[in-house]
């Protein structure tokens, strides 16, 4: 898996790019991940790379010929899927993040200012990509998010691949509560169940409570999850429990009156 990202500030990504998962799959060359300096694509002394945006309004504009150049070079022999990292762009979610994956050649975007010029969408982007209705400085964090996301979908680069597979979000639920040593804190102990041994009550449990949280946290969720009949019974029950109404397909539930 390859990722190249272009930004005019590739002093942020020292750190990502040395540490943990992401440091890892590099060295172990799993994953190809480099940072590009927009500037090294300008023509002028002052390598300039914004300009003052045409109709007026605040702010400064990303000139379009930097990023051409920029990605016509990353790019050339084709097979590079460009991204931009924008507010505009589709959400980024775990269907997003596979879909990226196996695209396997990934050039990212990462726009500073009020933006880039419209023509660098028209002419040097395949797909814009946010990761949330919110405004940033900067394009880099998100995607150091998406490089992030989509590097975990990289065979070998998360050692127990199985807790990819197991990812909640794959699942389309919410994740289980999660517990460790000490047994008791602060008097709020660890379910006798994960103390069994007993794996299929284990199993049973933690898918209980992934829908239990689904249900009450993301009910919007339920309407994609692959829920099977005992899912479902179990559901109605949680929601009977809790006083819910079980989202009808696509709608999200309201509490019981
Ligand atoms: C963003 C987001 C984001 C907008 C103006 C960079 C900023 C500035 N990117 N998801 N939310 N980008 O806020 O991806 O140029």
């Amino acid at each position: 898996m390859r990722i190249r990202i272009v930004t005019i500030f590739p002093e942020l990504f020292g750190p990502f790019l040395e540490t943990s998962l992401v440091g890892r799959a590099r060295q172990e060359g799993l994953m190809e991940i480099t940072v590009h300096d927009l500037r090294d694509f300008t023509d002028d002394a002052h390598k300039s790379v914004d300009d003052e945006p045409y109709g007026g309004g605040g702010g400064m504009v990303m000139t379009a010929p930097p990023w051409l150049a920029a990605v016509r070079a990353l790019a050339a022999g084709g097979g590079a899927w460009r991204v931009l990292l924008s507010p505009q762009g589709r959400r980024l979610d775990d269907a997003k993040v596979r879909e990226l994956a196996a695209r396997d050649d990934l050039l990212l975007l990462c726009g500073r200012y009020e933006g880039v010029d419209e023509r660098v969408r028209r002419l040097a982007v395949d797909e814009e990509i946010s990761i949330g209705d919110f405004v940033l400085s900067g394009g880099e964090l998100p995607a150091m998010v998406l490089a992030e996301a989509v590097s975990r979908q990289v065979p070998g680069v998360v050692g127990l691949q199985d807790s990819v597979v197991n990812d909640s979000f794959r699942r389309g639920l919410l994740d289980y509560p999660h517990y460790t040593r000490p047994r008791e804190v602060e008097g709020h102990a660890v379910p006798a169940v994960l103390l069994s041994g007993h794996h299929a009550k284990i199993e049973a449990w933690r898918r209980r409570q992934a829908l239990a949280a689904t249900l009450e946290k993301r009910p919007d969720l339920l309407a994609t999850a692959a829920l099977d009949a005992r899912d479902r019974r179990e559901l109605a029950a949680i929601a009977a429990e809790i006083g819910r109404e079980l989202p009808l397909a696509g709608g999200d539930p309201s509490p019981r009156t």
